[in-house]
């Protein structure tokens, strides 16, 4: 799905602001909208849990309803005027003047509904949105529909507390470590084409010799396509035309061109510029390659070091509601720290994040929201959850949604789902989707889910990802405390993923440091553990050949649901919540200085 671009041709009008609110209940809404009165105020796009000191916005269960009107423009006549959501977590149904226009599952990627019928220029709207927040054992990330929560404690086989269990009033039970913040986290527009306009494009660049080379492929709707010439214009970063094309699909060669590097190296990137009929549409693009080759992660051919985090999309106020400022420090955080990516942990980010990314050449791994994969009952997930089609259905959109960034070098389907209890089902389960996300992408990168920390000699399916992507947390939730056994463990492991001949990296490893305790003998929770934490595990990676990345636990403190082992959020960021360093950000600063991007295990 194309990202509304401004243009000669097509308008954008943000809806972004304030508009009421009014929290539901269980209730499903139906065709028509209930009657909404005594509405509140509410910022979108914003997660609407922090926005009110109530513990009825922050532990809301059910549906919410945003309302606001929007006016059509009369100049927008005889243009083809579209209403799309970025993202409304985690279900969300669309009326317009008070009657079902569309509803949609899962709470990380755009959807749209064509107004075509449904209004026209000069009409004024009713515009409602119901958000339903609830996650269970069929929505992806995973809630639990009984039991505990993630880190939850609940003494199983007390009689008062099983009572206790039953009684109490329904609510979300994440199987996943971040607050499940919710509402319309990013932003809402109306935009227009004209009536015939350009569906997509798929842009796979590649390289031979000192040409770039770009398989495009431009798809319409409207009139036929035949009847229209279409134009490819690629452009230079100065505008300058580099080549072009006549056909919606093919071929074309830029003499010379100038590759995508990640940072410190130049993130070069051209435009496509297309047009069809009296569409026009501009999509940026890098000249860049990926390719996993034995023990090897390669771009642009040479083999790269992962340096970064897994993080969230979570602050003060906006929850997990875009914040382009938030954006733009963590990017230049990302510079000062010289790491080079980061993984979407836990869900696909907002668009804005990945254009960022691409110009100022920041790798990242493209996470799905499959996290809490996993029984707390005992019973196998992959026969007991309903996820399957919805999960596929991520993956489409995902890959649809960020096939053209050069920013994204592997698609990551999930976060530690169950592997070891059931390695059967947990093998034709994510197996089958890695044959689809290799389809799916018309540049075929490579492949992975992260791995959660388990037996894995009993998981057959991790040895067989593109790239052995572990969480580990040695010296904290097991052996805690104790480096020396961690080093020892982490050492025992790394054998054994040394003879799968694979690429590894870890993709989470840490521990909570709480800002502002320090001691002269580290001991957990303090700045100087963490630190400590990192350095002794460091130096046994450094020792491997077959180690191509460290990805800490987290970029920056963040919020998650409350629990006995969680004190104000999880405390594993190299940086605060309100981005200030930790000892360990000045450690990890010192020492990506001094890794190159490239070669470093060569
Ligand atoms: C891992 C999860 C991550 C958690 C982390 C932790 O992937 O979401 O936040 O552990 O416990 O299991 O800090």
């Amino acid at each position: 799905m194309l990202y509304p671009r401004e243009n000669e041709i097509r308008m954008v009008s943000d809806l972004s602001g304030i508009w009421e609110f009014k929290l539901g209940d269980e209730t499903e809404p139906g065709v028509h909208c209930p009657a909404l009165s005594d509405m509140e105020i509410i910022a979108v796009p914003a997660s609407y849990n922090d926005q009110k000191e109530e513990r009825a916005y922050r532990e809301h269960y059910g549906w919410a309803y945003y309302r606001r009107s929007i006016r059509i423009p009369k100049c927008w006549q005889d243009q083809r005027i579209v209403l799309r959501f970025d993202a409304v977590t985690h279900q969300a149904k669309i009326y317009l003047n008070g009657v079902l226009a569309m509803e949609h599952k899962g709470g990380f990627l755009p959807f749209e509904l064509c107004l075509d019928g449904l209004a026209a220029p000069g009409d004024r709207v009713e515009l409602v949105v119901a958000a339903d927040n609830r996650v269970n054992h069929s929505t992806l990330p995973v809630g639990n529909e009984s039991s505990t929560a993630f880190f939850g404690s609940d003494n199983p086989g007390v009689p008062s507390v099983e009572n206790a269990k039953r009684w109490r009033r329904p609510q979300n039970l994440p199987n996943f470590d971040f607050f499940n913040y919710a509402g319309i986290s990013r932003p809402v527009r109306l935009y227009t084409t004209p009536k015939s306009y350009i569906r997509d494009i798929t842009l796979v660049p590649d390289i031979r010799g000192t040409e770039g080379i770009v398989k495009y492929k431009i798809e319409t709707s409207g009139k036929r396509e035949e009847d229209l010439p279409v134009r490819l214009t690629i452009l230079d970063a100065e505008g300058k035309t580099v080549a072009s094309a006549k056909q919606a699909e093919g071929m074309v060669t830029i003499p010379d061109a100038r590759l995508w590097w990640p940072w410190p190296g130049e993130p070069y990137l051209y435009t496509a510029v297309i047009t069809w009929g009296e569409d026009r549409y501009e999509q940026s693009f890098g000249i860049r390659t990926v390719e996993v080759k034995d023990t090897r992660f390669l771009i642009n051919g040479k083999p790269f070091y992962f340096k970064g985090f897994g993080k969230h999309e979570d602050s003060a106020f906006h929850g997990r509601g875009l914040d382009c400022c938030l954006n733009v420090k963590d990017v230049n955080l990302i510079h000062w720290l010289h790491a080079n990516s980061f993984r979407t942990s836990h869900y696909p980010y907002a668009e804005e994040m990945y254009d960022l990314c691409d110009r100022e050449g920041i790798v990242i791994i493209d996470e799905t929201p499959a996290v809490g994969i996993a029984s707390t009952e005992g019973k196998d997930p992959y026969r007991t959850f309903s996820i399957r089609e919805h999960h596929e259905q991520v993956l489409r959109d995902l890959v649809e949604r960020d096939k053209n960034h050069p920013c994204v070098v592997m698609w990551s389907m999930g976060n530690e789902p169950d592997t070891e209890h059931f390695p059967e089902s947990a093998y034709e389960y994510w197996h089958s989707l890695y044959e689809l996300t290799h389809r799916l992408d018309p540049a075929d990168r490579p492949v992975t889910f992260v791995c959660c920390q388990n037996n894995y000699e009993k998981d057959l399916v991790t040895r067989t990802m593109d790239v052995v992507c572990l969480n580990r947390y040695y010296g904290w939730y097991n052996l805690s405390g104790d480096l020396e056994a961690a080093c020892y463990a982490l050492n025992q492991e790394l054998d054994f993923w040394e003879k799968q001949n694979k690429p590894v990296m870890i993709t989470e490893y840490g521990a909570d440091a709480i800002a502002g305790i320090h001691e002269c003998v580290a001991e957990m929770f303090s700045e100087e553990f963490q630190a400590e934490f990192y350095e002794r595990q460091n130096a046994e990676f450094d020792k491997r050949r077959f180690f191509i990345g460290e990805h800490v636990w987290n970029f920056a403190d963040f919020a998650t649901i409350q629990g006995c082992m969680r004190a104000d959020g999880n405390k594993k960021g190299l940086l605060t919540r309100d981005r200030r360093p930790k000892l360990a950000a000045h450690y990890f600063r010192n020492r990506w200085t001094k890794l190159p991007n490239f070669g470093y295990k060569e």
